[in-house]
């Protein structure tokens, strides 16, 4: 390490987190990542390999990380393995691949007793996340807090401290990287969650997954979680899709009329409806925005 290493906390807490790496294949990453987690004063280290097929469950174990092997699938399969081992009151979640900066878990850590849940957020022209990733990455977040009612920074970020208290409470049916979002969304409905500005850096080794298999997924995803944790919010937002017809059907009367002396009363009075129904679900979607954020607000406060 070059850079002198900050730090944030008064000494206390860090031996109460376990940091969870997730791994597939990082044998270029893996080793680094834990020194450099050592370094930063987090000695708990439980590396959840997904099978990887080259040294990254050796290379781990090499330098004095808790190794155990997933069940179930992807990403969601490492967080349930872990969820079962780590025996601190803390769990932070960050990727196996060197991505995230160890030196940043003080930031976590630091306001772990007032939060259930602390997601991380890149700056937004982070030079290390390609254009694609960034895009998808706003459409993800976009899509997640217009949904959710929500107002998280970063929905794609991979790291996160967790109490893992919580952590156990959680359902967890998603497959894959979706496990980060199904997280979020409950923990904002039942507890206390913040954010912390991180760093992020090049990946060492091959990606594991396309982008755009991976973004696409996640927003289906987004869309089943969103019509079993806010369905009033996702109903209401597809009927205000109806305003859409409606405007293009008024307007192409009034035209007719304007121009050809045709009137069209057909046409008007199911734009009218659709007007209405559109109206009704915007209004409702309005309505359940502000509620969905009153009730984080409260939860938070509680
Ligand atoms: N245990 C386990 N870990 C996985 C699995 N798939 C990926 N990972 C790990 O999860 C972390 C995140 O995966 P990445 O491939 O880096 O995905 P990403 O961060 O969205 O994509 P990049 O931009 O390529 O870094 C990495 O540490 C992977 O090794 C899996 O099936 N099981
Ligand atoms: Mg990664």
């Amino acid at each position: 390490m070059t850079e002198k290493q900050e730090t944030y906390l008064d000494g206390i807490q860090r031996e109460k987190v376990t940091v969870v790496l997730p791994t597939l294949d990082e044998e270029e990453a893996i080793g680094e990542l834990i020194e450099e987690i050592n370094e930063a004063g987090y000695r708990k280290v439980l590396v959840v390999d997904g099978y990887s097929k080259d040294r990254t469950r050796e290379i781990a174990q090499q330098k004095g990380a808790k190794v155990i092997v997933q069940h179930g699938k992807g990403k969601a399969g490492a967080v349930l393995a872990a969820k079962d081992k780590v025996d601190t009151e803390y769990f932070l979640l960050m990727d196996g691949d060197g991505t995230y900066d160890p030196r940043d878990i003080d930031k976590f850590t630091l306001h772990a007793d007032q939060y259930d849940h602390i997601i991380g957020y890149r700056a937004k022209g982070c030079p290390n996340i390609s254009k694609t990733h960034r895009l998808g990455n706003w459409i993800l977040t976009k899509t997640f807090n217009i949904l959710i009612g929500s107002n998280v920074p970063d929905v794609a970020c991979g790291m996160y401290l967790m109490r893992t208290e919580k952590v156990r409470q959680l359902t967890i049916d998603e497959f894959g990287f979706v496990v980060d979002q199904e997280i979020a969304v409950q923990m904002l409905s039942d507890g206390k969650v913040t954010y912390v500005p991180i760093s992020y850096r090049k990946r060492k080794g091959k990606a594991k997954a396309p982008t755009w298999r991976q973004g696409f997924r996640a927003l289906f995803t987004i869309f089943k979680l969103a019509s079993k944790y806010s369905p009033v919010l996702l109903f209401s937002l597809f009927a205000s899709i109806a305003v859409v017809p409606a405007v293009f059907l008024l307007g192409y009367s009034a035209y007719a009329y304007i121009f050809h002396g045709v009137y069209h009363g057909g046409y008007v009075l199911a734009s009218l409806m659709l007007f209405v129904i559109g109206g009704q679900g915007l209004t409702v979607a309005t309505i359940g925005s502000m509620l969905r954020r009153m009730e984080h607000k409260i939860t938070s406060r509680i």
